[in-house]
């Protein structure tokens, strides 16, 4: 029997924590043979539905799952963690400029930053779904400065598997043969979905899809818009496709990525791309299997690319200096 490997999770009540949690303590996320212990993390509000979710995860009786704790308290929500998902996160509500949500979770992530510098594990790992990923996560790993910077990751697997999807379905095949479909930037409605070095059943996609004007409109802009048009036709924001991305994230993270594919996820630039050095930047990216990744080099941005991975870029930089006061040297 493997040693147990310790999961939190904030945000455990909300719809993605309950998409989530199932597949955690069944085994799919971290191996069939790896007992879990998970340590559920809410605000006040959410404590009474996560007392429900824990029922119900008792209720499958999950034969790895050894433990499982509710809690408000962050040093005891991350004490011992090896894997530290960061979904909870403040909503942004009618009225409220962008730089009023960064402050807003940004407090809450050098909490959150601070409490895992003082209690994780020592080879802990953290994934940051809660919005607005990037700057979230880069606030929280600057203010957790012994643990190192390629352990920080923020989400944008799901925005890579909407625009395979996207693209499969106007060439006519299915998603699993495109490959190679890197998400650059920020996680935002300024995402750019690169498409010029995605392939379908390994040949570049100009030959399956010659309508470069929709390639570089209705495609991009459908990706950037998905999850509002999910908003506006389910009431609510996408859950089961974004547990279901963070599932795949944590999973890549943890096995040998093939020659064939590389996938996206946010994460300190080393400088590659001209990137400045620490941003959290998604890139195409590649895993020796040991929970980290490396930003796959020698990729061809056009012009075209080059404009919109700028644009991006350029709303990364804002909202680092909009939260600058939050970042300790
Ligand atoms: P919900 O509102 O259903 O759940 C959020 C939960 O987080 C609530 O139970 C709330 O009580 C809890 N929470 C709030 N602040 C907290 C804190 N400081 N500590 C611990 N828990 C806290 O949202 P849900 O649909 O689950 O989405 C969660 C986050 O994921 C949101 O920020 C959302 O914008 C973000 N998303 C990110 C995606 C990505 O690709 N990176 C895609 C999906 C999603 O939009």
């Amino acid at each position: 029997m493997k040693n147990t490997l310790v999961v939190s999770l904030t945000g455990a009540a909300g719809q993605i924590g309950y998409s989530l949690l199932p597949h955690i303590a069944s085994g799919q996320v971290f191996g069939e043979d790896q007992p879990i212990a998970l340590r559920l993390i809410e605000i006040e509000p959410g404590m009474k539905p996560l007392a429900g979710v824990i029922m119900e995860l008792n209720d499958c009786a999950f034969p790895l799952l050894e433990s499982v704790e509710a809690t408000s308290d962050l040093d005891h929500g991350f004490h011992g963690a090896h894997w530290a998902l960061l979904v909870g996160s403040v909503p942004r509500k009618a009225g409220m400029e962008r730089n009023d949500l960064l402050s807003i979770n940004g407090n809450v992530f050098v909490g959150q930053g601070q409490a895992l510098e003082r209690s994780a594990s020592n080879d802990i790992r953290v994934l940051v779904v809660g919005n607005p990923c990037n700057t979230n996560c880069l606030i929280a790993m600057r203010n957790a400065p012994s643990i190192p910077t390629d352990r920080w990751f923020a989400m944008t697997r799901l925005d890579e598997n909407r625009a395979k999807s996207a693209l499969a379905e106007k060439a006519g095949v299915h998603s699993r043969d495109v490959s190679k479909l890197a998400i650059w930037g920020n996680h935002s409605s300024t995402l750019y979905p690169d498409f010029e070095n995605a392939l379908i059943n390994g040949e570049a996609i100009q030959k399956f899809l010659p309508d470069r004007p929709w390639l570089e409109g209705d495609f991009i802009r459908s990706v950037q818009q998905r999850g509002a048009a999910i908003i506006a036709a389910r009431g609510l924001s996408s859950a089961a496709s974004a547990a279901h991305a963070a599932i795949e994230t944590v999973q890549t993270l943890r096995a040998v990525t093939s020659a064939e594919e590389w996938h996206s996820v946010a994460s300190a630039s080393d400088g590659s791309y001209g990137v400045p050095e620490g941003l959290i930047c998604s890139f195409p990216t590649r895993s020796k299997g040991d929970g980290t990744a490396t930003i796959v080099q020698g990729i061809t941005l056009s012009a075209f690319a080059q404009n919109k991975f700028q644009q991006t870029l350029n709303e990364l930089l804002e909202e680092k200096a909009m939260v600058a006061d939050l970042l300790p040297q």
